[in-house]
């Protein structure tokens, strides 16, 4: 009876799929048993025991204990055993193993963010390693969402103020679609997301590159996108105000005077040096309080931030 299952439910792509599937197809065959089952004995039941003749009194029965134990106690066994099957299963769904990767998830409307642990972001693509477990670590900024993979059989709420967990194991390399499953205004039925199963060369290449999105943009706009999100913005300008940090506006090609006294040329090396080894030249004038960047910034990113120093005239 495959053939069912494959009509009733979208391909299963993850470990836990298979116990839903189970209790889910032993519950359509149940069902599906006592329809029939229970039609019968109707229709036997109405022929059996019809009005034969215009004066016939039925006979005045109160009660049959044998047939009311039956009917009690076989399906008491069955929903009990439905009950143990499901909680198992929820149980098994919700406690993730230890050395699962965690990814925190952001809903907000109507995007879907995901956080590695290397601080890599991505918006509405969540990559995952295949064959491995990953765990969700999920909160709202603002209203009420629900994160639902149906081809992982997963689906949890994800609510303001408070942390929700899922956790799944890949099992089928390609695209997975994430829907939200909680109304949540007028773009709901757009707040889609892709995951991406990733095998562990396409998952380092991943983590060491960026995805699609970012391998492809041009070099200056990634070097703004380093400097909006990695907090560079907190002490550096781009219009020339002086913070923390001095501004980055018009500084390539300038000799900056460092506290040893001498002149540093600002080109390509400079910026470098200034990201990885922040104290090798303090400049004047400033504090020594620019924290370093290195295992921060990937080799492309360092470069963005150069394109985009260089383009800020
Ligand atoms: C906590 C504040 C702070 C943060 C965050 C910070 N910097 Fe800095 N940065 C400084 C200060 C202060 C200096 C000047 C003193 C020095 O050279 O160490 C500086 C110097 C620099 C210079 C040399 C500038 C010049 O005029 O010579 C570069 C390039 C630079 N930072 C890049 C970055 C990048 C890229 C980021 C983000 C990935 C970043 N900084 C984040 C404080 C910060
Ligand atoms: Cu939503």
């Amino acid at each position: 009876m495959n053939w069912l299952q494959s009509f009733l439910l979208p391909k299963a792509a993850a470990t836990h799929a298979s116990e839903v599937d189970g209790l889910f197809m032993f519950i359509i065959y149940l069902t599906v048993f006592f329809f029939f089952f229970n039609g019968a004995l109707i229709f036997y039941a109405a022929h059996r025991w019809r009005r034969r003749s215009a004066g016939e009194v039925t006979p005045h029965t109160t009660h049959n204990t044998k047939l009311e134990l039956i009917w009690s106690i076989i399906p008491l066994m069955v929903v009990m055993m439905i009950f143990f099957w499901g909680f198992k299963g929820y149980i098994s769904a919700a406690v993730a193993p230890n050395d699962a990767t965690e990814i925190v998830v952001t809903a907000k409307k109507w995007v879907w963010q995901f956080e590695y642990p290397d601080g890599t972001r991505t918006l509405n693509d969540l990559h995952v390693p295949l064959n491995k477990p990953v765990k969700l670590i999920m909160h709202s900024e603002d209203v009420i969402h629900s994160f639902f993979v149906p081809t992982f059989r997963l689906k949890r709420d994800v609510l303001p103020g408070r942390y929700t967990e899922i956790w799944f194991t890949a099992t089928e390399p390609g695209v997975q679609q994430v829907f939200c499953a909680e109304y949540c205004g007028k773009g709901h039925s757009d707040m889609l997301a892709k995951i991406h199963v990733d095998t562990d060369e396409q998952y380092e290449t991943f983590l060491r590159e960026g995805d699609e999105q970012v391998r492809q943009m041009p070099l200056k706009d990634l070097g703004r996108l380093v400097y909006e999100n990695k907090g560079c913005a907190t002490c550096h300008s781009v219009d020339g105000t002086r913070g923390q940090g001095p501004s980055w506006k018009g500084i390539f090609g300038q000799v900056h005077q460092g506290t040893d006294g001498k002149g540093h040329l600002v080109d390509e090396n400079y910026i470098r040096e200034s990201i990885l080894y922040p104290q090798a030249v303090v400049v004047q004038g400033f504090e020594p309080i620019m924290p370093t960047f290195q295992g921060l910034l990937r080799e492309r990113e360092i470069l963005g931030v150069i394109e985009y120093i260089k383009s800020l005239k």
